[in-house]
């Protein structure tokens, strides 16, 4: 493997390794690659930009290298982002705009061109630690207490341990690669998102017995205090303390690395903060003056500060490129008393966009997106260029030198330039996805918001702005970031251009 010190020294061998790829033949662009994917993260929420909640491990990966202010997921909610990151593919296309339950089937399906399998083609070993979300097992669900699969290791992850689906979800266990963690043959989990198994007791029943009340949804079985979506039963001894969960993240994470240090290897850290239910470890509580939310920020931070300590000390740091990002946009209130409202102060989870997570305004897809790689990344810099997680799969793999049919990944561009901040130039249009089946669209700073009949506000819990209207939108984002003035009826040429060309996109 070979080290860069500086952008001139890889450019020349980005276009050398162009031509061998073309040849079919492996280059010599294989950094360490490790993707840091935040949940529920705000635009606003980092210290970096501008957020009130000092994040100095963060921070210093932006200080040293390229701190985007354009940047994409997908979609305002989990499952949809994740598919389209890791699949080059707008997740509508395949598997609609739903959160996955607990118990779904795989989403990616065995066979699918994905960002870590093209990772594996180019050489690379490929690990999965934290939140999932992209189900397991066949069409009828994963075998809890079997072989779990499929799953990651059959769409081009060699090593996987994680939550399921999300913290909030049962089965309230870890799964690494195959199987359930500790889990006892003798006292088999049973998991049913529809009625209740067993005697176990659930926050409906038995609220005394929680140490974070529910707010909204969340009180079904109860597993270390807090209420979760839906019933489990039975595991016991495979069962997690979310307390725990960055301390084990970390540690599977290190040892991936330590046993990967001799040869390339992509890590995608998949962290459960800052989603619900925040219980972060106890030396974060009441750190942050700012919270459980704001807890759980520092204990990302500490995170990623770890993530790069162990790197240092394996000797690899000089050669890994590290990105930070978000699944979508912040929330506060998500279900559960955790008082992030009260505790806000002058904290802006958004910065000053609208809207969050759920919604089709900018803060639902806006995020965070640090980009870090000793010597080749220049540091301090700023990036505006128009860029979307869907493109890491093109990006990385034409950093790698591994060609990717056009009929795969159809929706990623190769945008590695820009990623790395070689040049501005981003991809020209985006759509973004929202909950309810909402779309957006962007293009040359104006945003069309796609006609919805839901309500403006979320009507089942979190106090958030949808952005849905029946009535056509059109924002300038360059002059109006916050997506206050309604601009369809002054400027109907440039709205009937961005309709017809997102008409184009969504039915090709
Ligand atoms: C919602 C949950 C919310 C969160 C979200 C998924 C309720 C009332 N709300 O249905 O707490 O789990 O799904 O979040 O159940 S995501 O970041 O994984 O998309
Ligand atoms: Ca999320």
């Amino acid at each position: 493997m070979i080290k860069f010190k500086n952008l001139f020294f890889i450019l020349i061998l980005f276009s050398a390794c162009k031509d061998k790829a073309e040849n079919q033949e492996p280059n010599q662009v294989h950094p360490n690659i490790v993707l840091i994917y935040a949940d529920d993260l705000g635009y606003g929420d980092l210290s970096a930009y501008g957020g009130e909640i000092s994040t100095p491990n963060i921070d210093k990966l932006a200080e040293n290298g390229l701190k985007h202010t354009n940047a994409y997921a997908t979609s305002s909610i989990c499952t949809p982002s994740r598919f389209s990151m890791l699949t080059g593919e707008y997740s509508w296309r395949q598997i609609g705009s739903g959160v996955a339950a607990g118990n779904d089937g795989a989403l990616i399906k065995p066979g699918t061109t994905t960002l870590q399998g093209v990772l594996q083609n180019a050489g690379y070993s490929t690990a999965i630690v934290g939140k999932w979300h992209l189900g397991l097992g066949n069409e009828n669900g994963p075998d809890w207490n079997g072989k779990i699969t499929p799953g990651p290791l059959e769409v081009g992850f060699d090593y996987a341990f994680m939550i399921p689906a999300t913290g909030d979800r049962v089965p309230t266990v870890f799964v690494e690669n195959h199987q359930i963690v500790n889990l006892d043959p003798e006292d088999p989990i049973k998991v049913s998102y529809k009625e209740k198994l067993g005697d176990n007791p659930t926050g409906k029943e038995n609220p005394e017995l929680l140490k974070m009340d529910y707010s909204h949804g969340h009180n079904q079985s109860i597993v270390n205090g807090i209420s979760r979506i839906g019933y489990q039963t039975g595991g016991e001894s495979a069962l997690w303390k979310d307390e725990d969960f960055a301390d084990i993240f970390v540690e599977k994470s290190a040892e991936f690395m330590e046993d990967n240090s001799s040869s390339p290897f992509f890590l995608f850290f998949s962290a459960h903060d800052i989603h619900v239910p925040r219980a972060p470890h106890q030396r974060f509580v009441g750190k942050s003056g700012k919270g459980l939310r704001g807890d759980a920020i520092l204990q990302l931070d500490w995170t990623v500060g770890a993530i790069v300590k162990k790197l240092e000390d394996l000797g690899v740091r000089e050669n890994t490129l590290i990105i930070v990002s978000s699944d979508n946009g912040p929330v506060t209130d998500d279900g559960y008393k955790d008082m992030s409202d009260e505790f806000l102060g002058n904290h802006k989870p958004a910065g000053n966009l609208s809207g969050g997570k759920y919604s089709v305004l900018e803060a639902g897809t806006k995020i965070p997106l640090i980009v870090n790689w000793p010597g080749v990344v220049r540091p301090n810099t700023v990036s505006e260029a128009l860029i979307s997680q869907v493109d890491f799969l093109r990006s990385f793999a034409s950093l790698t030198g591994i060609e990717v049919a056009i009929k795969n990944a159809p929706d990623s561009f190769d945008l590695h330039k820009a990623l790395l901040g070689e040049h501005l130039r981003g991809r020209e249009s985006l759509v973004q996805m929202g909950t309810s089946n909402g779309f957006s669209f962007i293009k040359n700073n104006y945003k069309y918001i796609v006609p919805n009949n839901a309500s403006p506000e979320i009507t089942w819990g979190p106090d958030v702005k949808t952005g849905f209207s029946q009535e056509d939108q059109l924002f300038n984002l360059k002059i109006d970031p916050t997506e206050s003035n309604n601009i369809a009826k002054q400027k109907p040429d440039i709205l009937d251009s961005l309709k017809k060309e997102y008409k184009r996109i969504r039915d090709s």
